[in-house]
């Protein structure tokens, strides 16, 4: 038989069936092809298997077929709070599945050993493999064993294809995408909708209630350069909170999106089990905190793997002020953090993809931005006048790059770190002169504070972090001072 017969045989025989779309309508004439290109006669039996998704995995993780069945999956998500599919490749998939529900999935006449998985992002990364084991099948050839999940090709290239008419080459790990060339970085070219970096003002309000709608966005991460963003309200940052001392928060959180999230606020001191719980797709939940301590503080969904959620775009920042903090003339906020691309299939708008967790995984970031965009404040600069005294409070949500704040041409004779000043015009905690200077904000993930500078010309002054790679991925901004 030759390859281009057996190929278009075994695109006859094999289909995919999403019981959301089609009703069962089995493989049930025709013969398998084995991983060897040795035809499979069907059986004329069935083996129908029920698999749980829970917990990042299946059960059970593995299923034997015997050779030349037809296998027939049921998948029930038995988690409480996230959601889960099956798939085996483009065309062969269960719809995603909300908590409780679940789909037959008709994998054809089984001939060769597949592996499938979960496509929510890093739910496969973090073990949610199933291995279908074919049990019983003809040797064929001198090498080729029928049934091998090691996808051993003919010369013909026949065996590209199972029983199924899907190609088995589609369940190996694809690794993190390749990395966007650093010119996709365009400074020149202006955001469609850059994020205004100027501090929202303080209300009198001493109770703030504020919804939260987890929703999935195609926003930019650079000019030109998109990605489907898991977003608070739909903007990265989500927005800003900004209280006093004593402030109450009254936060109800709304999943939007068709995956499981939830919400940590570091402002809060509240026992994380019920408050910072998974909600499941249409759920929802009030988070309720009292701000005892000032400083500026992160919040960010910590749903696994959270290192995903945030980078996906899930975070933001709580602003309480220290008692007695002066007036200045401008006030900025700046929350940095990385963005990884999955660059697959491009980065258009239309092409955007949700974040690579496998790219996350390997600390690869393609931009470092500050409020969610690289570049955005080349073009839209911060703004000032000569002698004005301008305070920029700076967060780092990460998920896992720390930050040196510098602003090129300028020093800070105040600085705050994490709920202290260490330096105050100029003096330090132990009261020392007041001729003391810094350079330099540095901030792990998960931290933040402020800092304050008077610029003394006009001019354009790059504002950065230090971490020099990561300025040059997009870190990078400018305050234009003007007379
Ligand atoms: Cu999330």
């Amino acid at each position: 038989m030759s390859g281009l017969a057996l190929i278009a045989m075994a695109v006859s025989v094999g289909v995919a069936i999403d019981p959301a779309s089609a009703g069962l309508a089995g493989p049930e004439s025709g013969a398998g092809v084995s991983a060897a290109g040795t035809a499979i006669a069907p059986t004329g039996h069935t083996t129908r298997v029920l698999v749980t998704a829970r917990d990042m995995h299946y059960d059970p993780a593995s299923i034997d077929v015997p050779a030349g069945d037809r296998l027939v999956i049921e998948l029930v998500n038995a988690d409480p709070d996230t959601s889960h599919d099956l798939t085996f490749g483009s065309d062969l998939h269960t719809r995603r599945l909300r908590p409780g529900q679940h789909a037959v999935l008709d994998v054809g006449v089984v001939s060769r050993s597949l592996e499938g998985w979960c496509s929510v992002v890093g739910h496969r990364m973090r073990g949610m493999t199933l291995q279908v084991q074919v049990v019983g099948a003809p040797t064929a050839g001198a090498t080729g064993t029928s049934g091998s999940s090691s996808g051993t090709d003919g010369e013909d290239g026949s065996t590209a294809h199972d029983g199924t008419g899907h190609s088995a080459e589609q369940a190996a790990p694809t690794g993190p995408s390749p990395s966007l060339p650093p010119s996709a970085l365009d400074v020149d070219r202006a955001a469609a909708a850059p994020v205004d970096p100027v501090l929202p003002p303080l209300s009198s309000a001493r109770t703030h209630r504020i919804t939260l709608r987890a929703t999935t966005t195609t926003l930019e991460v650079a000019p030109g350069v998109w990605q489907r963003r898991w977003a608070y309200n739909g903007q990265v940052p989500g927005p800003t909170l900004h209280g006093r001392v004593g402030d109450t928060f009254i936060v109800t959180l709304v999943n939007d999106t068709d995956m499981g999230h939830s919400i940590d606020f570091h402002a809060g001191e509240r026992a994380p089990d019920k408050v910072m719980r998974t909600i499941p797709p249409g759920g929802r939940l009030t988070y309720r905190f009292t701000a005892r301590r000032a400083g500026i503080w992160l919040y960010h969904c910590s749903t696994m793997p959270m290192s995903a959620h945030i980078a996906a775009g899930m975070f933001g920042a709580v602003v309480i002020e220290p008692p007695g903090l002066p007036r200045v003339d401008r006030s900025y906020l700046l929350v940095q953090s990385e963005a990884y691309l999955d660059t697959t299939s491009g980065t258009s708008h239309d092409a955007a993809a949700e974040v690579d967790a496998e790219k996350v995984s390997a600390e690869r970031p393609d931009a470092v931005t500050f409020n969610g965009q690289a570049f955005q404040y080349d073009h839209t600069p911060l703004t000032a006048r000569v002698g004005e005294r301008v305070r920029i409070w700076v967060l780092d949500a990460g998920p896992d790059r720390a930050t040196s704040f510098h602003v090129v041409g300028s020093q800070f004779d105040t600085v705050y770190l994490e709920g202290g000043y260490l330096l105050r015009h100029g003096r330090d905690a132990f009261g020392s002169s007041d001729a003391g200077g810094s350079q330099a904000l540095a901030l792990q993930p998960g931290q933040g504070g402020f800092v304050e500078l008077t610029p003394r010309e006009p001019g354009s002054y790059p504002v950065v972090s230090h971490i020099m790679v990561d300025a040059e991925r997009g870190a990078h901004g400018i305050l234009r001072v003007t007379p």
